[in-house]
């Protein structure tokens, strides 16, 4: 940075220092990403590929009723071991969890995303995902049980466009969408000792094709940069189970300083909307279990991201931390406690 103030000071007292000036990049530091939590935030010039490798892991623990925690026994309206079924909870006019309730949830996801600049104004992008799903739950009878799923999720695809830029700022259009590669309909036979269909939040996909239209604006001063996104996530129409998940909305705004050229911190704040789901699975028994529940999938979040960020010899990690700090969650679910986001990328 030392070096930076250097040539543009120098570059006022002397003409013959501009073109070095000029040639610097100020997208190209620690902070040329947004914090690991957002993607679509950036163009690559024409002809430019970049690969990243993105891990995260989201962890779930107790239930919640609208902002309330409520423990196990509340959750499956009984103290004691009986049935199943159990009395369960009813709230809305939707009674649950007669059979069993979720205690706690880890989601692991592996992300291999490619850019490419097809031209200075437009960058082209796919996305493939692994997700890997763990849930506990007990029983109305006492005894505890865990399933897990794993495998292809959907594939995202996009153009990001750019708006508007000048020396310090960009506005950027991203034309994204998914399609539903991930398979939405396996069973399981961990929780009755017959084949079931794995409840909603444990599926690997969507089903439907959606629209991830997003707008990301950011702003880059010397010493740090800042930005704002809106990105959504909207199935089209129902997959062929007969519901479709519910529609995702997320804004988010993020200042990264740099401490050196090459290492920045950032501090992310995440406003989190997603409604609940439309149709439904005929497999998916929401007398038993809360997570078949179409109507108790959505809800608001409020996630904080605390970042860092270091580039070297052109390898740029990118790391957050990303508490849940509140949600108001519809009907009964279970609560997100924080998330764990790390990747790396590089450009060539
Ligand atoms: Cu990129």
């Amino acid at each position: 940075m030392l070096l930076r103030f250097a040539l543009v000071c120098c570059s006022l007292a002397s003409s013959a220092c501009l073109a070095t000036a000029d040639n610097f990049d100020r997208r190209a530091l620690a902070d040329k990403h947004a914090p690991a939590g957002i993607m679509g935030d950036h163009l690559h010039g024409k002809g430019e590929w970049m690969v990243e490798y993105k891990y995260m892991n989201m962890y779930m623990e107790d239930n919640r009723i609208g902002e309330n925690t409520v423990s196990d026994a509340t959750s499956l309206g009984t103290a004691v071991p009986v049935g199943p079924p159990g009395p369960g909870i009813t709230i809305d006019g939707v009674t649950t969890n007669r059979g069993a309730t979720p205690t706690q949830m880890t989601m692991e996801m592996h992300m291999a995303h490619i850019m490419y600049g097809a031209s200075d104004d437009v960058t082209l992008y796919t996305m493939a995902m692994l997700p890997s799903m763990t849930m506990d739950h007990t029983r109305a009878n006492g005894t505890d049980f865990t399933t897990h799923n794993s495998g292809f999720g959907d594939m995202g695809f996009g153009a990001l466009l750019r708006l508007y830029s000048d020396e310090n700022e960009d506005w950027i259009f991203n034309l994204g969408c998914s399609v539903p590669t991930g398979d939405i309909y396996r069973e399981t036979s961990t929780p009755t000792g017959s084949p079931t269909a794995f409840p909603y939040p444990m599926r690997l996909g969507s089903g439907t094709f959606n629209a991830r239209p997003g707008l990301t604006y950011k702003r880059y001063s010397d010493w740090y940069s800042w930005g704002a996104q809106f990105q959504t996530d909207l199935p089209i129409g129902k997959n062929y189970r007969g519901y479709s998940v519910g529609d995702e909305f997320r804004f988010n705004s993020w200042t990264s300083v740099l401490l050196t050229d090459n290492i920045s911190v950032s501090l992310r704040g995440e406003h989190l909307w997603r409604t609940e789901y439309d149709g439904h699975d005929p497999a998916a028994n929401g007398t038993l279990i809360s997570t078949n529940v179409e109507q108790f999938r959505g809800g608001y979040w409020y996630n904080l991201g605390l970042g860092a960020q270091y580039l070297r010899n052109g390898h740029y990690f990118n790391t957050e931390i990303v508490p849940t700090i509140g949600q108001d969650l519809n009907g009964i679910q279970l609560e997100t406690d924080f998330a764990f986001i790390a990747s790396w990328s590089k450009s060539f």
